[in-house]
């Protein structure tokens, strides 16, 4: 596994080297000597935990982890303060301030690594939790609240050029005959294959492909024009006919086809992101009464 990374500062090297030779058995550690420092490593390093003294010229602790909390990419690495002060109200502060953790020095050797192993546990589940949150159990792909939230921040990344922004809206054709006839199991093991093909088509790091719903996928296409996510559509459809998945009480095909919608518009600020979707879920639906396995938008 691989060895957890803790950023710490401190204005008195000598503070960094005790406390160094503390944690370095166990963590890969880099540090920094001053609160301006501090930011231009962690926005470097990405820490996995951040040891922070209090007092020091310059921005103090307080200042740097009221930075940290306020930056997206900063603000969940665990803070835990290390410093002389020993009062009450030093405490509280930094707690308040987003800090997961307050220890006084001189550290206990001991003491300090149960707690920094304590914190990093922590934040590992928090991760795990966070990711499970988005991610659709049965296929691995992102689920609906993965949609939704990166839909909203691409429309809004996208907004201040006024680029493009495509959404298919792709539905599995007859799928309940296909789990009256084959059974549920074999049903979800369709979906995940559906789900994989699905996911092979997207070709840029930017592209998401989710599960929308039941049998319903979605696909986010930032600076996809409306006939390029039209052909992308078309191709995807190719794809998930080609898996040739036997569905013998479709109407349309021997084998498992799906019918899109495709939405694309120009990101404006004051553009709904819910728009896409209702658009290309009307357009899936038109697609669906145009005889399925096809596109429309
Ligand atoms: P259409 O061609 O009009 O889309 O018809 P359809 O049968 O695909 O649509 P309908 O909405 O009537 O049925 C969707 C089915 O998808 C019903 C539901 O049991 C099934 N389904 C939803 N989620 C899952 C799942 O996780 N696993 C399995 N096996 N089936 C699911
Ligand atoms: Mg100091
Ligand atoms: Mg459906
Ligand atoms: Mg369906």
């Amino acid at each position: 596994m691989r060895r957890p990374n803790i950023l710490i500062v401190d204005d008195e090297v000598s503070n960094i080297e005790i406390i160094s030779a503390i944690l370095e058995d166990d963590h890969e550690v880099c540090f920094a000597t001053s609160g301006e420092e501090a930011l231009q490593v962690a926005r470097a390093e990405l820490p996995d935990l951040i040891l922070l003294d209090v007092l020091m010229p310059g921005i103090d602790g307080y200042e740097v982890c009221r930075q940290l909390k306020a930056d997206a990419v900063l603000a969940d690495v665990p803070v835990i303060f290390t410093t002389a002060l020993g009062d009450q109200e030093a405490e509280v502060k930094g707690l308040e301030l987003g800090a997961i953790d307050y220890v006084t020095k001189p550290v206990a050797p001991v003491i300090l690594r149960a707690r920094v192993r304590n914190h990093l546990d922590m934040k590992r589940m928090r991760d795990e939790l966070a990711e499970l949150a988005v991610t659709d159990a049965l296929t691995g792909l992102g689920n609906r609240r993965c949609l939704e939230t990166r839909l909203a921040q691409e429309a809004a990344r996208l907004a201040a050029r006024g680029e493009m922004l495509s959404v298919i809206i792709l539905d599995v054709d007859f799928f309940k005959r296909f789990n009256d006839l084959y059974g549920h199991a074999e049903g979800d093991r369709c979906l995940t294959m559906v789900a994989a093909a699905l996911n092979r088509a997207m070709h840029r790091s930017n592209h998401l492909a989710v599960r929308y719903g039941g049998e319903e996928f979605a696909c986010i296409l930032p600076g996809l024009a409306h006939e390029e996510a039209m052909e992308m559509a078309r191709s995807i459809l190719t794809r998930i006919q080609a898996l040739g998945i036997p569905h013998s009480a479709s109407d349309i095909a021997p084998h498992v086809t799906v019918t899109a919608g495709v939405a694309t518009a120009a990101c404006r600020a004051e553009v709904e992101p819910q728009r896409w979707i209702v658009a290309a879920d009307r357009q899936l639906y038109a697609a669906k009464a145009a005889g399925r396995n096809t596109v429309s938008g």
